[in-house]
């Protein structure tokens, strides 16, 4: 088997998608951080577009963290999460895309120092969150059912950043009256996947940055 080294910025939701994964199967992995304002010349060497993730395959690169969890997926022993139905594995794929676009609306809605933005990007999250809720099936918390599949381990970042947004400000609501949003997120966030493909007090250092930064939602953060 080929070495796997992850390239990552220790806050950024892409790069945890991609390690979810890795930690969903098992495998063995170096992680290696990098300042983002500061990026070194061999980072950029192997980053056109200057982001993370970055997944080194002994020393091919590959990025963009939809297409690094597809490899880890096709390269997998064992349990593979995409199914081998074409149109299953489109409709995965299409809704990965989907949330990748939430993405950048749940960092606008962390960062910006603006209440009426916050507001916004808030209503709008909740219109995507409801879209999602009518694919969820009616039995079991995953997108799967009981099933955990590649959409949860795409979307449990997200999930689980919204969550602390909305510790920082409740009157968010993002999750108000959203039961299978909910179910789902609660089921993520004490997967084990999860929790361990973060450093560990990450919440309180995004907090703190968001804060540093002028954050409206982490304005009253304390830590
Ligand atoms: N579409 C990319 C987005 C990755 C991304 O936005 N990464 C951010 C950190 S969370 C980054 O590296 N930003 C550095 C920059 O834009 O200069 C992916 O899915 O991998």
């Amino acid at each position: 088997m080929p070495s796997l080294t992850l390239v990552s910025f220790d806050a950024c939701p892409f790069v945890q998608r991609a390690a979810i994964l890795l930690q969903e199967q098992g495998r063995d992995y170096d992680i290696v951080y990098i300042d983002l304002r500061d990026k070194p010349d061999w980072f950029l060497a192997i980053s056109p577009n200057g982001k993370v993730p970055v997944l080194k395959i002994d020393d091919t690169p590959i990025f963009e963290s939809a297409v690094i969890l597809e490899y880890l997926d096709e390269t997998a022993e064992h349990g593979r999460l995409l199914p081998e139905d074409p149109l299953e594995r489109a409709r995965q794929r299409m809704w990965i895309s989907y949330i990748s676009n939430i993405m950048s609306k749940a960092w606008n809605l962390q960062a910006t120092g603006d209440e009426a933005t916050a507001r916004l990007l808030a209503g709008e999250i909740r219109g995507h969150f409801e879209e999602l809720a009518g694919q969820l099936p009616d039995h079991g918390p995953f997108w799967g059912g009981e099933a955990y599949t590649m959409v949860d381990a795409a979307i449990a970042p997200i999930l689980q950043r919204l969550t602390w947004a909305e510790g920082l400000e409740p009157s968010l609501g993002l999750f108000e009256g959203m039961p299978r949003i909910a179910a789902w997120r609660d089921a993520l966030l004490v997967r084990p996947s999860t929790t361990a493909a973060i450093v560990p007090d990450l919440e309180q250092r995004s907090g703190r940055m968001l804060h540093q930064i002028g954050s409206w939602v982490a304005r009253g953060f304390a830590g």
